[in-house]
């Protein structure tokens, strides 16, 4: 008989021996795949649009819509460089199209959501149907329908790109095609689907034409704009949010997307909001006005001072809090739709 090894070399040597049959012990690693409380690799981060616009025009002399088939910057998370996201479930960017361009139709089963940063006068095609641009509008791609882009406008046209990227890819259901025509066919004049589905009232005979989206396919800017503005003198602020909505399918009250929540706010003038921190990750664009956000997790704090078509990213379970002396409007969006429908969304309000 030999004698007994020591507990260390015994379980050295298990590990090494199970290593080929691809075996792992779970005692090694439990505690890393079930942490305490969330504990996201992505940092906090800001793109100020000073600093982002010249590189978008140089990409314009660079290279042509149709050439990059979407010629979008991609804004990635600083501790996630190379992986295109900016938090580990989402992606975002900013496009750029030129006067006179085309962004070739196709489609995926990524679903898109566009948020007008400036510019006005391209326009979006999304199943028939276009859509004319115009900052601070939130316009919806749905999944597998095709879509294309062009512009008409005088001057440049840019615009934040959010999907579902990772999300898909980690469920591996990915699939995507080109359509036959550069510029899909217009099969229904502009503004139909919000005639239809955006005025309180929807259509008697129809079924959701997109499934689990929105059948609306742009929210206006001046609509959200005017709501928050009455909210702002006639309602109660929130001392976390201000005054902040989210954006709702009107077929069934949820979210417009399956797996991103969209949501406007208005800090008012003066506003210095109480700290709050919550699962989903959020990606901020700067609509009107200026502000400040600090984010924190742990010792390590982050100030940022931002003002309008600026671009931050506040990760999961960091606190944040917003701050503004002259009033600032907010665009934001997370994946708290997946959240909410495992179960496993959680907020925080610190006082
Ligand atoms: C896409 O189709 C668009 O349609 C933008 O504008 C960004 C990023 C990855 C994959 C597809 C668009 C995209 C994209």
């Amino acid at each position: 008989m030999n004698a007994p090894l020591p507990t260390a070399q015994l379980r050295q040597q298990l590990y090494a021996d199970m290593h080929p049959h691809n075996l792992t012990p779970l005692w090694e690693v439990l505690h890393a795949l079930v942490p305490q409380q969330p504990n996201t690799p992505c940092v906090p981060a800001l793109w100020k649009y000073d600093q982002v616009r010249p590189f978008l025009m140089r990409a314009g002399d660079a290279i042509t819509a149709e050439e990059a088939v979407r010629r979008v910057l991609i804004l990635e998370n600083p501790a996630l460089r190379g992986q295109s996201c900016i938090t580990q479930s989402l992606y975002a960017g900013l496009q750029l199209i030129l006067p006179g361009e085309v962004a070739p139709s196709h489609r995926h089963t990524q679903s898109a959501l566009r948020f007008i940063v400036e510019g006005s006068g391209a326009w979006t095609a999304v199943d028939g149907e276009r859509t004319t641009m115009r900052p601070g509008d939130f316009i919806i791609t749905p999944s597998w329908t095709y879509h294309d882009h062009g512009s008409e406008s005088t001057g440049p046209v840019v615009w934040l790109d959010g999907l579902d990227i990772p999300i898909v890819r980690f469920f591996d259901a990915g699939f995507a095609g080109n359509n036959t025509d550069k510029s899909q066919k217009v099969t229904r004049p502009e503004g139909t689907s919000l005639a239809r589905f955006g005025h309180n009232m929807v259509p008697v005979r129809h079924d959701a034409p997109y499934g689990a989206t929105s059948p609306i396919f742009s929210y206006p800017y001046e609509r959200s704009r005017e709501a928050l503005e009455q909210l702002e003198r006639t309602a109660p602020i929130d001392a976390w949010d201000g005054v902040k909505l989210r954006y709702s399918n009107p077929l069934t009250g949820g979210w417009p997307m399956p797996t991103i929540g969209t949501f406007m706010q208005r800090l008012p003038a003066g506003f210095g909001g109480k700290a709050w921190r919550q699962t989903d990750g959020a990606v901020y664009s700067v609509v009107e006005g200026e502000g400040e956000v600090v984010i924190a997790r742990g010792e390590q704090e982050q100030r940022y001072t931002f003002g309008p078509r600026d671009h931050f990213v506040v990760p999961s379970w960091h606190t944040a809090r917003l701050s503004s002396a002259k009033g600032a409007v907010l665009f934001s969006f997370s994946d708290r739709p997946v959240h909410q429908a495992l179960g496993i969304h959680n907020e925080e309000r610190l006082s």
